[in-house]
């Protein structure tokens, strides 16, 4: 309960950090852009992960305004980065269940205006539970898309995967969750999900992020599975922003 008071407050005092991981390209080893993900650094806690207080930021309806931070903070970042002179890449940001609503196109419309950041350097990650939950996610993801963001489904192989639905999203990526990749050296049948995924999403058209990399080995099965792209802690674990410009190239 006091936790829940205390989060309400939590963007306004500063106490929430965007961390960014870096996403490799598997072809040439390019850093390609960064999942955005969010701390809450408590006063009195400590560290609080998103898995703790985003649900807990769903429940209490706080979610709408941390949430807007979110995404505000991070496109605002990345505009910043283009301006200071490195070079432009996209940042994902996940959306939890309830901010994926009929207000969202609008409201990330004015966010993109306020930050200057061009559409297609912002990407959002949705949950296949979140995707297949919404009535109107369908409509909701062409607006989206009709604004020039990417869409990516997120987690994907751990949701109520209907690929009637899969087929009509109109998504650019596809990440494959880590609970596939975590034993790829070890399980057979980790490996055939795998490569199914990496060959179904490329079959239609999609990038493929591969999750939760740990291992060389578990990224060479990825290259020879022609996975696009990988995203772990084999590279790096996510990172505070002037860390993660320590990975983009020197200003111009
Ligand atoms: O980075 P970490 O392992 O702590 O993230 C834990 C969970 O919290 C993951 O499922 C991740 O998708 C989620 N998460 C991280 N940042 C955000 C965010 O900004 N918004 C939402 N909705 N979820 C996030
Ligand atoms: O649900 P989502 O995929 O958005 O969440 C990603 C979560 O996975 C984040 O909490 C992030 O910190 C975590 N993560 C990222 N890379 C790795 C990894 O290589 N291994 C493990 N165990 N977790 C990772
Ligand atoms: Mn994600
Ligand atoms: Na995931």
């Amino acid at each position: 309960l006091e936790l829940s008071h205390d989060l309400r407050q939590a963007a306004e005092q500063n106490e929430l950090l965007i961390y960014y991981q870096p996403k490799i390209n598997l072809i040439n080893g390019n850093l390609i852009g960064a999942e955005a993900l969010v701390r809450w650094q408590h006063p009195q806690h400590g560290m609080i992960s998103p898995a703790e207080f985003i649900p807990l930021a769903e429940e209490t309806g706080s979610i709408g305004r941390i949430g807007e931070w979110i995404l505000r903070a991070a496109c605002a970042r990345n505009r910043q980065w283009q301006t200071e002179g490195y070079p432009p890449q996209s940042i994902a940001v996940n959306l939890s269940a309830r901010q994926f609503n009929r207000e969202l196109p609008k409201q990330v419309a004015q966010i993109l205006r306020d930050t200057g950041l061009e559409a297609k350097y912002l990407e959002l990650e949705i949950t296949e539970g979140i995707a297949m939950s919404v009535d109107s996610s369908i409509d909701i993801m062409r607006q989206l898309r009709e604004l020039g963001v990417k869409l990516a489904i997120d987690d994907f192989g751990t949701g109520f995967s209907s690929l009637t639905y899969l087929k009509q999203f109109p998504i650019q990526t596809l990440k494959i969750d880590q609970s596939f990749v975590k034993q790829l050296e070890h399980s057979l049948s980790d490996r055939a999900i795998v490569r199914s995924i990496i060959e179904l999403g490329h079959h239609l058209e999609l990038d493929i992020v591969a999750e939760g990399v740990e291992t060389v080995e578990q990224k060479q099965m990825l290259e020879e599975y022609r996975c696009d792209t990988m995203q772990g802690y084999l590279f790096s674990r996510p990172v505070p922003a002037d860390e993660y410009e320590k990975f983009l190239i020197t200003p111009s």
